[in-house]
């Protein structure tokens, strides 16, 4: 595998609405991620994502882009950003935007101009068809429910629109619109970005016959994912979107990507593959329903464990995955990963541990840093997100009762990733003197940054140690490089893997004990040495190591042991 500047970097996702705001507005803002620059410095990381900070109407948090090139002005201005770019850079950090080119928003120019004129040029930086037999083209459901076009005003066209009626998906096969979509992304790096988030980019490609499909819902209609699917030849567009904009820049790209085709890995993110790298979503994809949240599953541990083990083994032949727990669309990772006697400090540093520790560039999320956990709502009209009022209806139809429907978007809900940083206890958890835009999770008098600092055994203070071991002169070479093999998959609860230098003379053993009692692991030697360790217990567990060749780990421990 080639190296790259970025293989050995630990980055971070900022979602801005949340994460700082300055102006008591209710809003994050760009000032507010800059004035927790060194925070983030502070605490081990190199590269930071921003969700979408472009001018938006909001409708889908920012994911719906009204205009490319001019910053939301809930979040600022482009003097502030290009500040935010050059405080970076003296911190030797590094900033992605994020690259939402599937669909803009129906306020943008270009859509507002094909509506005036339904045939004209604008028209065809769309899907635009006409519909069958007086009805929609064909039978999608569109990511967020419902049908997936929508009339165009008085014609008998219907645009297209995977995600919301607002989110008119754009038309890839388009030249003049591929251009006007490199030229932006171009200008942005001319800024001095290291690169982009790519937002659901598999679904740029569109089978233009639009087929319909069996249905698979009570609504008669079928899963848009379905044509994404089925349709061949996204690659094309990828090495066009690469060859045009980001080669020329030696760019970091992360992908978002769903429903890839299996035997496709190698070519989105092999050495010469379209993105640099792409999230292993593997263990999210298993827990989600086939039909929607009201039966997304309850992973077991060990389906959990032994998908993220499979992943790793198949991804390290091939390219450098981008791990996570959680992001802007998902649960929280420690509701959702920790069982039930693991959901406390002892839990989540463990499940750091695990996570960070693997092959791959780690992506922490906004809150992960100190635990943030889910929000119990009691309402569905306390919820902000799109597609947690659709999931609610849905479990609604299927015939689950307000409760279960609530518990489903307690669940799963992405309002759960998406309530307010919190800071410190004080007034707006620090996170804003006016009214969060969105309520804050009650547990921030327990759970914040402010307390965690002060406290040498906290989640934060334990991350900080583990990003830093894990960039440490020393062990960064391993943990970048080495090889990924699990261990002892025959316990029940145990979580451990070994990562083992390229010449095989170094080899670190990562556990941790997700089981309920207390187990044993015998070790290949007894020379081995704790390098970080989430009790107080090193010096007895080294001792137990030296003496007895074997660790024994209390429930929730977890310890990476420098073996030979
Ligand atoms: O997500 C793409 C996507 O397909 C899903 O994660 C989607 O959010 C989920 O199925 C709905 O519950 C990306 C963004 O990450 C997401 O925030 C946006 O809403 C979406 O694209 C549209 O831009
Ligand atoms: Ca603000």
């Amino acid at each position: 595998m080639k190296k790259k500047w970025w293989h050995d970097k630990v980055a971070y996702q900022i979602y801005p609405k949340s994460f700082l705001d300055t102006n008591g507005d209710g809003i994050g803002d760009l000032k507010g991620i800059i004035s927790k620059l060194d925070y983030l410095k502070n605490l081990g990381i190199d590269i930071i994502w921003l969700s979408p900070i472009y001018q938006s109407p909001f409708v889908d948090q920012g994911y719906d882009i009204s205009d490319y090139y001019k910053i939301a002005e809930e979040f600022g201005t482009m003097e502030e950003f290009d500040e935010l770019l050059a405080e970076t850079k003296k911190r030797g950090m590094y900033v992605l935007m994020d690259l939402v080119v599937n669909h803009c928003s129906d306020k943008h120019e270009w859509f507002q101009k094909a509506l005036e004129d339904p045939y004209g040029k604008y028209a065809g930086y769309f899907h635009f068809v006409k519909g069958k037999d007086g009805k929609e083209p064909s039978n999608y459901r569109s990511y967020f429910g419902g049908s997936a076009w929508e009339p165009v005003p008085g014609t008998d066209l219907y645009y297209l629109h995977m995600f919301a009626k607002e989110q008119p998906d754009l038309n890839w096969e388009n030249p003049e619109l591929r251009k006007e979509i490199y030229k932006m992304i171009n200008w942005w790096m001319d800024k001095g970005l290291a690169g982009f988030r790519i937002d659901a980019i598999i679904n740029i490609k569109k089978d233009l016959s639009f087929p319909s499909f069996e249905p698979d819902g009570p609504d008669g209609l079928a899963s848009c994912v379905k044509m994404v699917e089925e349709v061949q030849g996204v690659g094309e567009y990828l090495e066009d979107i690469k060859k045009n904009t980001f080669a020329k820049y030696d760019a970091f790209t992360v992908a978002e990507v769903f429903n890839m085709k299996d035997d496709e890995l190698a070519e989105f993110i092999g050495d010469d593959g379209h993105f640099s790298t792409m999230f292993d979503f593997s263990a999210h994809v298993l827990a989600q329903g086939e039909n929607g949240w009201y039966n997304s599953r309850k992973l077991s541990f060990i389906e959990w464990r032994d998908t993220v083990f499979a992943s790793q083994k198949r991804m390290q032949s091939i390219g450098f995955p981008a791990n996570i727990i959680e992001n802007h669309d998902e649960p929280r990772g420690a509701s959702r990963f920790l069982p039930e006697h693991a959901q406390n400090e002892e839990g989540k540093k463990m499940l750091a541990t695990t996570s960070v520790l693997l092959y791959g560039i780690p992506f922490i999320y906004q809150g992960q840093e100190i635990g943030m956990t889910n929000c119990r709502r009691n309402d569905i009209s306390e919820y902000d997100d799109i597609s947690t009022k659709d999931q609610y209806q849905e479990a609604l139809a299927a015939g689950c009762s307000r409760e279960q429907a609530l518990e489903c978007c307690y669940e799963n809900s992405r309002d759960n990733a998406r309530t307010p940083m919190q800071w410190s206890r004080g007034k707006g958890a620090g996170f804003s003197d006016g009214t969060p835009w969105i309520a804050l999770n009650p547990n921030y008098e327990q759970i914040n940054v402010e307390e965690q600092e002060s406290r040498p055994d906290s989640v934060l203070s334990y991350y900080k140690k583990l990003l830093a071991l894990k960039k440490s002169p020393a062990y960064k070479e391993i943990f970048t490089y080495g090889k990924f093999v699990p261990a002892y998959e025959d316990q029940d609860g145990i979580f451990a893997f070994y990562r083992i230098s390229e010449d095989e003379k170094e080899k670190i053993l990562v556990t941790a004990n997700y089981g309920k009692e207390a187990c044993t692991l015998r070790l290949e030697s007894r020379t081995g040495k704790i390098l970080l360790s989430n009790t107080g217990a090193e010096d007895a567990r080294d001792n137990e190591i030296r003496r007895e060749g074997t660790i024994t780990l209390e429930s929730c421990e977890t310890a990476v042991i420098l073996l030979g």
